[in-house]
């Protein structure tokens, strides 16, 4: 599959289901901490520098913004967790907006769990992937930034991420950089199955 850089573009930024997009393709969402590369992901994927906005500080994205990815797919940038500047009342608005449109929306084929790739899985992101699972949503874990540790190292982080998110065969976990997109091919093979 390739996507054409240029028939990238946001479709829409929403905060309820009132306002998804009724394109009927298949949508790819994005999940992490905040600040874990999400919005960069979209970027690096799509060939494209700044569709998806991104920011070195946390809690950028905060409504979910659905991209067409060439009219073969649309991907649904995700707020992030684990943004402590947040207040209660917040997080709990945002919890319901990310919750509704996981749970209840037919488009959604896959989910791609960003895990950064130099450290062990967080306890939100463990209870991500169990809170996915139990809805038996497909999950592709991608471990993000991956430029930043050295080659020797890698697999023995993979490791980690696996065993304490208690992988299931079937799952898929790459580790990917936006920054060089190693793997590129990888994420785009498994990306495939979904769309
Ligand atoms: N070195 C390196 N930096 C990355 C990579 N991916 C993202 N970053 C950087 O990490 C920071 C956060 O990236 P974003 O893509 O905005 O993260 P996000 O998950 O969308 O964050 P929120 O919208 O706050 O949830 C930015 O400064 C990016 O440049 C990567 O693969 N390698
Ligand atoms: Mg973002």
């Amino acid at each position: 599959m390739k996507i054409n850089p240029a028939n990238v573009d946001i479709i829409i930024s929403a905060v309820s289901k009132a306002q998804y997009p009724e394109t009927g393709l298949k949508e790819i969402a994005l999940s992490g901490r905040s600040n874990v590369g999400k919005s960069s992901f979209i970027n690096a994927i799509c060939g494209r520098k700044n569709v998806a906005r991104t920011s070195s500080k946390p809690g950028k994205t905060i409504t979910l913004n659905f991209y067409n990815a060439d009219n073969k797919f649309v991907f649904v940038d995700v707020p992030g967790y684990g943004y402590a500047k947040q207040s209660k009342k917040e997080r709990e608005k945002w919890g319901g907006m990310i919750e509704e449109y996981l749970t209840e929306r037919e488009n959604l084929s896959c989910v791609v769990q960003l895990i950064d790739l130099r450290h062990p899985p967080t306890q939100d992101d463990i209870l991500m992937y169990d809170f996915l699972k139990n809805y038996e949503l497909p999950v592709v874990i991608v471990a993000t930034k991956s430029d930043k540790i050295a080659k020797s190292r890698l697999q023995k982080h993979i490791k980690i991420i696996k065993e304490d998110l208690e992988l299931e065969d079937g799952d898929t976990i790459i580790p990917f950089s936006s920054v060089n997109k190693e793997k590129l091919p990888e994420i785009m093979t498994s990306l495939e199955n979904f769309i």
